[in-house]
């Protein structure tokens, strides 16, 4: 009797834990959950940096930013699922040489994750940062002018203020 009455309180915390997850995870269709946000894994829209944020701000968001390892391995996880190209995120440092900035945010990434010898500013015009392909989807920074595809993120009760 016990043991049942016990088993009955323990499904309706396990219900209350599965709702609570289907919730806080509820993202538009085509967007992925991961902790307080929906990503976007954009097709057929390669464009330029700022094309792909504009991009994301019209569904919403932003070029994602990974603020902590464990979002990045996230995205990276992701993206060696997919096996596509190179990818924006929302990381520039147009505005001062060197110092990296979330666009979404406009604050200093503290969190890094360049690919060995990056960032190298080839040809001195690389202002904007791709997961590479061919570089195990770490960082790497590339024209701003250039065409990928973007990853879009919509931060959890960003929608409203957006929208
Ligand atoms: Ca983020
Ligand atoms: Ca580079």
């Amino acid at each position: 009797m016990a043991n049942s009455k016990a088993r009955a309180v323990l499904q309706v915390v396990i219900s209350f834990i599965y709702t609570g997850l289907v919730i806080g995870t509820d993202c538009k269709d085509g967007w992925t959950a991961y902790h307080n946000s929906c990503y976007l894994f954009a097709r057929n829209h390669a464009s330029t940096f700022t094309e792909a944020e504009h991009y994301c701000g019209q569904h919403g968001g932003h070029l994602v930013s990974m603020e902590t390892k464990a979002e990045n391995m996230f995205i990276r996880d992701y993206l060696h699922g997919l096996k596509d190209e190179d990818r924006w995120i929302g990381l520039t440092d147009e505005m001062i040489e060197g110092a990296w900035v979330w666009y979404s945010s406009n604050t200093d990434a503290t969190y890094t994750d360049w690919f060995p010898g990056q960032p190298n500013s080839h040809g001195g015009n690389e202002d904007c940062v791709i997961l590479g392909y061919h570089n195990d989807y770490k960082w790497v920074d590339a024209p701003c002018t250039s065409s990928y595809e973007p990853i879009c993120e919509i931060v959890s009760g960003e929608v409203d203020i957006v929208g």
